[in-house]
């Protein structure tokens, strides 16, 4: 058995806290504590003399799977979920490594939210900390073993524990260290110190937690340094969830002159930032630090210590701890994404312009060749400048956002298009203004790009004094520019790069990757295509997509097929729910001959499929939005369903498929709002009203 080798390491982790685990706890000794096998799929088997569960190859097949499922779990406080695993194989590094996937699924979302994902095979247990938010929502917790390719491949859980508290937070008590690692370096590495006196490493007389010779700590000694400035790193365990706060612990150094202790974050593209250096060696006992910690986005958290030399001494550090309130009696962060953000649905927003008139106005438009509808909905309100009305020979037009406080990270995006055949360049530009409008920088500025497609611009700022975001739009004389329209600025806080490695936003289905869980029954030239830019016939489909202007979507070429063809793609299976699902999408209906767009509900079990949405014929040139709100309390797919119509000229398409829970009415219409992670310590909450609701069942 594989999975001999760690056991011994496991039965010394599970020394502590074994007995009286938390709900949503279990260390797979006589049971499985209320996680189930679910039974579509292989069970997971409890090893005989108990320390695990476990899935292999001995009695499955490649590809695969098991899934353990708990019993409702709720976390009214923020918790942290601890995941003892490991998973082994003997083929080297195959191609499709096994897998372990962990889920919560909330009781009244249709699909499950991927938290975490691990494929690496190890020689011994690994541990993964992660982080839920308070909620007064029930879940379960949902672990998927999906077995890869090696012919002795396995998947071991030795224990799964919900705490209350933060991943971050650790007294080094536990053998699992809180999931904090040391990085490995020939001479200078972080131990842990104190605890059972025969063969302890104490180099302190007592911990912080316990104050006595049995608590534990972290240190790191300078005996063995070779080098000028050697480092020795210890990480903290990743955030998941956006946390900001005060992060504070307790440390000794001695002889502080000769090293540099501080703290860094870095973030999932590997950016480091320092946050503190101790500035004083203080004195021989445990000096307290407290330190402002903002993760609105996955960071890590890193306790540095370079040492000049082998007389640099040691730097002990016990008691990590974090507190979801600022260090010092400062106020709240005034900062929230709804508020610096618009759709120019109602109004403004918090957005303004300079006295002198308006060099943007705000329209709502019937979609034609020159001008597309808004980008929220298709049929909704943007702003457009250098409109005959507006422009004059050198005008100005400034719109000024929000202030937005300093020291964060944003991710400023925004749709524009523009239209007309005049020289464009430099026309719009992206101004951040410091408060006082004294200091001000060009982030962005507009280059030639297509007419008449909304285009998606991305841009990631920080400043350290709180900024406006201001869209500055240009008009040297009237001739010489065409006109500029703008829609959906969204504000977030952290980097609008997201690595591939996270997970897609549950629920949600831009088809920029793949097409996501949508399936067809066949595949050929008259299915459902993925596809980027124009569609190749003239005067129908669109030319872009929904998302970014220039990303995919899904379309039947008319050309292709014959007039009453069909082409249906298929949902991946949908929970059932007691409550509202509601679904919104884009669908593109332009062109002379354009035939039916229906979206279909399936039931598992019937034969029969229900209509939920129709249109039929040439709707818009625009990309329009579809609401559409359902029950069902079974297993479900959704199905839609394009048929061509009379003429070549019937390309349909459709883009940025979302499903959320609850009705729709209640549901945020920001296009790509959630990115990374779900951005919602936003301060208040701000209804919307919905301009248009499709009504079926
Ligand atoms: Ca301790
Ligand atoms: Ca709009
Ligand atoms: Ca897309």
């Amino acid at each position: 058995m594989l999975l001999r080798v760690v056991l011994l390491a496991v039965q010394a982790l599970q020394l502590a806290g074994a007995l009286d685990l938390p709900s949503g706890s279990c260390a797979f000794e006589e049971n499985t504590c209320g996680f189930d096998s679910v039974f579509e799929f292989l069970p997971w088997i409890l090893n005989e003399e108990g320390h695990y569960v476990y899935v292999d190859t001995s009695f499955a097949k490649q590809g695969e799977k098991a899934v353990l499922l708990s019993s409702d779990l709720q976390a009214e406080e923020w918790s942290c979920l601890r995941l003892v695993y490991q998973i082994t194989t003997s083929s080297g590094s195959p191609a499709d490594p096994s897998r372990l996937n962990l889920y919560m699924r909330f009781e009244d979302e249709s699909f499950d939210r991927l938290l975490w994902s691990a494929k690496e095979p190890s020689d011994s247990w690994l541990i993964a900390s992660l982080d839920l938010q308070n909620s007064s929502k029930k879940f379960k917790i949902l672990i998927e073993g999906v077995l890869g390719q090696g012919n002795t491949d396995s998947i071991a859980l030795f224990e799964i524990k919900m705490t209350t508290g933060y991943c971050i937070e650790c007294d080094f008590e536990e053998n699992h260290l809180c999931g904090y690692v040391n990085r490995w370096n020939p001479n200078v590495n972080w131990f842990v110190g104190g605890g059972n006196i025969r063969n302890s490493h104490a180099i302190l007389p007592q911990d912080h937690t316990f104050r006595n010779e049995l608590g534990h700590y972290m240190y790191v000694d300078s005996v063995y340094v070779k080098h000028f400035q050697e480092v020795a790193q210890l990480i903290s365990p990743r955030t998941r969830a956006p946390m900001s706060g005060c992060l504070s612990f307790y440390y000794q150094l001695q002889q502080g002159n000769d090293n540099i202790f501080s703290l860094y974050t870095r973030d999932v593209a590997g950016l480091y930032e320092e946050i503190w250096r101790v500035d004083n060696p203080g004195n021989a006992a445990w000096n307290l630090a407290e330190v402002e910690f903002n993760a609105p986005y996955p960071m890590e958290v890193i306790f540095e210590v370079a040492f000049n030399g082998p007389k640099g001494g040691y730097v002990a550090l016990d008691d990590i701890s974090f507190s979801p309130v600022h260090c010092q009696n400062q106020t709240d962060l005034p900062f929230s994404a709804k508020e610096a953000s618009c759709n120019f649905e109602e109004d403004l927003c918090n957005f303004y312009q300079d006295k002198e008139g308006p060099g943007w106005t705000r329209v709502k438009v019937k979609p034609n060749m020159y001008r597309a509808g808004d980008h929220t909905t298709g049929s909704g309100y943007y702003l457009l400048a250098n409109t005959k009305f507006t422009s004059q020979p050198g005008y100005i037009g400034r719109l000024y956002g929000p202030s937005l406080p300093g020291n964060l990270q944003y991710c400023l995006r925004f749709h524009y298009a523009i239209y007309g055949f005049l020289k464009m360049s430099d026309t719009l530009a992206v101004y951040i203004f410091e408060e006082n409008h004294v200091v001000q920088e060009k982030i962005w500025s507009l280059l030639e790009s297509p007419r008449g497609v909304w285009l998606q611009a991305e841009i990631t700022f920080k400043k350290p004094m709180p900024t406006k975001v201001v869209f500055m739009s240009l008009c040297k004389s009237f001739w010489d520019c065409g006109l500029i329209a703008l829609d959906d600025i969204t504000v977030q806080l952290g980097s609008c790069w997201s690595p591939e490695s996270l997970p897609p936003t549950p629920g949600e289905c831009t088809f920029e990757q793949d097409e996501c869980a949508f399936t067809q029954e066949k595949r050929n030239r008259s299915s459902w295509h993925r596809r980027r830019g124009e569609t190749p016939t003239s005067y129908t489909g669109p030319k872009g997509d929904h998302t970014t202007g220039v990303g995919y979507y899904m379309y039947i070429e008319a050309s292709h097929m014959v007039y009453g063809q069909k082409a249906r793609l298929r949902s991946g299976p949908l929970r059932g729910v007691s409550g509202k699902h509601c679904l919104t999408f884009f669908y593109h209906m332009y062109g002379a001959g354009t035939g039916l767009l229906s979206v279909y509900l399936k039931k598992e079990e019937d034969s029969e499929e229900s209509l939920l949405w129709r249109r039929r014929g040439e709707q818009s040139i625009s990309w329009l939005r579809a609401l559409i709100e359902y029950s069902c309390e079974r297993q479900h797919q959704i199905i839609f369903e394009a048929i061509r119509g009379i003429s070549v000229r019937s390309d349909t398409a459709i883009d940025d498929v979302k499903f959320q829970a609850g009705p729709c009415a209640g549901n945020n219409i920001f296009p790509n709002y959630t990115n990374m992670i779900d951005m919602n310590f936003t301060i208040q909450s701000q209804t919307r009203r919905m301009q248009i609701k499709y009504f079926f069942l």
